[in-house]
């Protein structure tokens, strides 16, 4: 038996070594570790043998099973490396173009929003946040908007209890600003907001807006139409026209609605500007004092102007997107083309 085993053990060394594919040391492995192969005929062997010889053969034959299967193991990497080698893969090419990763962008509001941001940054306004969850006061009262009157349906809201609601319009971050820091103040406050449309391709239940306020003591009209003016340069480009409508709400005195030339078809009428030149970005006014009272200032000491824009609506009318629900659905093909 000893004798036996140790015959093939060379032979299967032998063997070993003219292996050339994967599919002759499958062949091997079959032959050796199979089911009817050499190890198992051995194993079954072993009754037939004098009592006192089952044990040493055992223990050989257990040393054989291990050998061939370290071989097996062993031999596996060794092959590819040969393969490999003969096809000449494993060195590259350097003059060969690179493969390009596709990288990520930003979404485009946040794109808008970064831009407004920096405009503004220049102008010297910070920014600041409020919370998505208000209190009936900070979205109605405090900004001049009574109870039951009628202007509160243009802020149509989603109530959450009795006071408390998903804020309508950031000025609600306008409010809480001024009611802990004194004038001089420079802010714009960009975020979402929450208002129950029926969603199509003008109207989002949630929209981001982004407003902003000055309050100082001499800031006047004229400021504002400056401020807003330089904003819609820099955003549309300088050579976009800008006009003022007189208008009205609630929380300034005077109010307007403000237009620009239409920035895709530069003024000479399309199907975005309903074929008129002119669109309109946003909504603006001088604060009106009943706002001043509420948050504690001085209202025949200080003066300020606020104003209003959508994010989504900016952001449309720079890139003439049609439809405003592209920009939740995260389709890629959309979205990669912000870059
Ligand atoms: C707009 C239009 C006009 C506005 C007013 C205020 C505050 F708090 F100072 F009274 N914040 N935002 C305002 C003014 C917003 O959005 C179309």
């Amino acid at each position: 038996m000893d004798q036996k085993i140790a015959e093939i053990g060379s032979q299967l060394q032998k063997e070993f070594e003219a292996v050339k594919s994967a599919e002759e040391l499958e062949q091997l492995r079959i032959k050796y570790m199979g089911r009817k192969g050499v190890v198992n005929d051995l194993v079954k062997s072993i009754p037939t043998l004098p009592v006192e010889q089952r044990k040493t053969a055992g223990q050989l034959i257990n040393k054989l099973k291990n050998d061939i299967n370290g071989k097996l193991n062993n031999k596996k990497p060794a092959e590819e490396s040969v393969t490999t080698k003969k096809k000449g893969a494993g060195l590259f090419d350097v003059t060969l173009p690179g493969k390009s990763i596709p990288l990520g962008n930003k979404h485009p509001l946040v794109k808008t929003l970064d831009e407004i941001k920096e405009i503004f940054g220049k102008l010297g306004f910070e920014v600041e946040y409020g919370r998505e969850i208000e209190l009936e006061y900070y979205n109605f009262d405090a900004l001049n908007i009574p109870a039951n009157h009628a202007s509160r349906v243009d802020f149509d809201t989603f109530y959450i209890s009795d006071k408390a609601l998903l804020r309508s319009q950031t000025s609600t971050v306008q409010i809480r600003t001024m009611e802990k820091r004194k004038p001089p103040i420079r802010i714009i406050a960009p975020g979402k907001v929450f208002r129950p449309d029926t969603v199509d391709a003008r109207h989002s239940f949630m929209f981001h807006q982004m407003e902003g306020l000055i309050v100082d003591e001499t800031v006047n009209f004229g400021d504002l139409k400056a401020v807003l003016h330089l904003f819609a340069k820099a955003y549309f480009g300088s050579d976009i026209k800008m006009r003022f409508r007189p208008s009205f709400f609630p929380f300034t005195e005077p109010s307007a609605e403000v237009d620009i030339s239409c920035s895709i078809c530069k003024g000479k009428g399309c199907s975005v500007c309903s074929y008129s030149g002119w669109v309109e970005i946003l909504g603006a006014g001088m604060v009106d004092p009943n706002v001043f009272k509420a948050v504690g200032y001085d209202e025949e000491k200080y003066t300020g102007f606020a104003f209003g824009m959508g994010v989504e609506r900016i952001t449309m009318l720079k890139y003439g997107i049609n439809d405003v629900r592209l920009f939740f659905e995260n389709d890629i093909r959309f979205l990669s083309q912000f870059k």
